[in-house]
């Protein structure tokens, strides 16, 4: 089995999509191995997002990210699961996004992206300790 982090951010959860996300990642067969509702501190949201530091979206990436609750979670499944859960958001920016795929059947702007997901096997493991520490 493998894991990797989830999270449905907050204009996910404002948007009341977190039960049609989740249906999406267990419908193809993927399971909830934890999961809370958290809204996300600054210093958690900047080491989350450390790699983007010098963007010059950051500021409003960690804005975005904190202003309301968020669905975090790690998700279970087979090998490279990272992978099938990448496959299933869609691309970065909405309006990319394939038909099919969460960001492309249900956003539109790249700020508002609906979805979380990390993006190896290395991300997942380091994001999956900065979430959920003490996770078995
Ligand atoms: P992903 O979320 O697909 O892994 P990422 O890690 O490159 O994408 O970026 C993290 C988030 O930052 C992304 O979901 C939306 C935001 N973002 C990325 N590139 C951006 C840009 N050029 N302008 C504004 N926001 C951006
Ligand atoms: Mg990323």
């Amino acid at each position: 089995m493998d894991r990797t982090l989830v999270i449905v951010k907050p204009d996910g959860v404002e948007r009341r999509l977190t039960g049609e996300i989740i249906a999406r990642l267990e419908r193809k067969g993927l399971s909830i191995a934890a999961a809370e509702l958290r809204t996300i501190s600054r210093e958690v949201a900047e080491a989350h997002y450390g790699e983007h530091a010098d963007k010059p979206f950051f500021g409003e990436l960690v804005d975005f990210i904190t202003r309301s609750p968020a669905m975090v979670m790690v998700i279970e499944g087979p090998q490279d699961t990272y992978k099938v859960v990448r496959n299933l958001m869609g691309a970065t920016n909405p309006k990319d996004a394939a038909p099919g795929t969460i960001r492309g059947d249900l956003a539109i702007d790249m700020g508002e992206n609906l979805i979380h997901g990390s993006d190896s096997p290395e991300s997942a493991e380091q994001e999956i300790s900065l979430w959920f520490p003490g996770l078995a």
